[in-house]
């Protein structure tokens, strides 16, 4: 048995590579998961019987299409839009929705099938999906953005809908897009409806929904800690972006009474050692969309250390000691360097608040040197599970307030802390969420695509 579920293992993900090639983010992210997988697949024969590897490991529906918009040069410009519909089995397609010009196939296909196991952890009911383009938001006017947002729109529209599909925002995709987004798929299909969420609080949108993901992190963050009989009060945390996530985690951990020593953005490190000044942030990052590096010229105290100044082959945020590490800008942006600086300088929790931050060599690395690892699945989750509760609230035509959708969110960040604990233990290896939350996820699917036949 041992050795079949092995072998079914390496199969599918030789198969993955083959027909997928160049897809590196989506290879990587599929090798974590059917490889924490194994000790289910040894005592579960069923999901090899019933060739569930092949199945989920191809998307139910992929959509590429042509983007073009004018620029303000009256120059007509083209990019590629995605979505991804991964796997519907347990809901309706959600996901978000990323503009950054990294953006390819290979991107949108790792970032739906973790978004699979992912929104089934939230035990919610909500399938898995990502959609988004290589456009790049950076240095566009608002009538660029706007009109490129209407383009995509344009052709996204037809495949998506409050009960099919419902994007919302991810790296690139805040309020403005998400208006611009609606108001076009409004105009479309003359529907207002809950179609997207990350909403204006105005028009259908969820309090607590912007800070959601980073609030949600910080909530699981505190309940691995909590396992160990630690609390985030007074602990040295270092968060690497700045952008939505990583902005609300800052947040959360301050009312916690931890000390953000250092946040980070694309272009560089900002870091002081009494702590982060939460509304500059705010003000330059969310509000002005401006560089991490006028922040040293606001607090003259604070050290700014470009990228071009960063060690070959690190990030300079993950060499400054710290308790708790929480990358919270983008995938593979802690590789094995920067895991061995912060097993040197005694970090004890890694929490992932972006999706696939940690390359697999360091998160081994983390692992074998007793750093508490919280993997992305369960520990950004808090994000997509308040989206949820925005459209419950939008199909119950309700509003509840802050107190209340806190309160849920605290609730699903603590289920799956305890599902992604249980269903490690049960396996006999307590203590690794990683194999915790990918069982808990993929059970909870595959069983359902099971249950729902071929
Ligand atoms: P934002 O666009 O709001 O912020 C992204 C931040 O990361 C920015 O500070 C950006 O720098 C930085 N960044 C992005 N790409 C790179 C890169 N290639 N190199 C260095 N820095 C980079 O995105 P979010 O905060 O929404 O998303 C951050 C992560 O969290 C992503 O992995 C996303 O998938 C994940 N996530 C987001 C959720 C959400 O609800 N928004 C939910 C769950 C996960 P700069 O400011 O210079 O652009
Ligand atoms: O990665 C994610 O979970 C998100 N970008 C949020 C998705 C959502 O539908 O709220």
């Amino acid at each position: 048995m041992n050795n079949q579920a092995r072998e079914y293992i390496d199969k599918t993900i030789e198969k993955v590579k083959t027909q997928n090639p160049f897809e590196l983010e989506f290879h990587q992210a599929v090798t974590e998961v059917l490889n924490s997988l194994k000790p289910l697949l040894e005592s579960e024969p069923k999901y090899i019987t019933n060739n569930i590897f092949e199945r989920i490991v191809i998307p139910e529906r992929t959509i590429i299409f042509r983007v073009c918009w004018m620029d303000d040069n009256s120059t007509m410009q083209t990019n590629t839009g995605y979505r991804v519909q991964f796997n519907s089995a347990v809901g309706i397609y959600k996901g978000g929705l990323r503009l950054h010009p990294s953006v390819n196939l290979g991107i949108m296909k790792f970032l739906g099938f973790e978004q699979i196991f992912k929104n089934a952890l939230t035990g919610l009911n909500i399938g898995g999906a990502k959609g988004g383009s290589d456009f790049n938001p950076k240095g566009k006017s608002d009538g660029e953005i706007l009109r490129f947002c209407q383009s995509f729109m344009n052709e996204l529209y037809r495949h998506i809908g409050a009960t099919r599909d419902v994007p919302a925002g991810d790296i690139g995709v805040g309020a403005r897009e998400i208006g611009y987004l609606f108001g076009q798929y409004k105009r479309l299909t003359a529907n207002f409806d809950g179609v997207l969420t990350g909403k204006g609080l105005e028009w259908g949108g969820s309090l607590v929904r912007k800070e959601a993901t980073g609030y949600g992190s910080v909530y699981f963050a505190r309940s691995v800690l909590a396992s160990v009989g630690k609390e985030i009060k007074g602990m040295r945390c270092c968060v690497s972006g700045s952008g939505n996530v990583a902005l609300y985690t800052i947040q959360k951990l301050q009312s916690l009474g931890a000390i953000v020593i250092a946040c980070s953005d694309s272009k560089g490190t900002i870091y002081n050692e009494h702590g982060l000044d939460f509304n500059t942030l705010i003000e330059l990052k969310e509000l002005n969309d401006m560089e991490l590096k006028e922040y040293a010229k606001i607090h003259t105290k604070s050290v700014y250390t470009p990228t071009k100044d960063y060690a070959p082959n690190s990030r300079h945020i993950w060499s400054i000691a710290c308790d708790l590490a929480f990358p919270s800008a983008t995938q593979n942006e802690l590789n094995l360097n920067d895991a061995k600086n912060l097993v040197a300088n005694g970090a004890i929790l890694v929490n992932e608040g972006a999706n696939m931050p940690t390359t697999l060599d360091a998160t081994e690395y983390l692992i074998n040197n007793g750093v508490l690892f919280a993997p992305a699945k369960a520990a950004n989750a808090g994000g997509v599970a308040t989206s949820q509760l925005e459209m419950a609230q939008n199909s119950s035509m309700t509003r509840w307030s802050f107190e209340e959708v806190d309160k849920k969110l605290l609730e699903i960040s603590n289920n799956i802390y305890t599902i992604a604990y249980d269903t490690a233990k049960e396996f006999g290896y307590e203590g690794n969420l990683i194999i915790g939350a990918n069982i808990a996820g993929f059970r909870r699917v595959a069983d359902a695509m099971i249950t729902q036949g071929i």
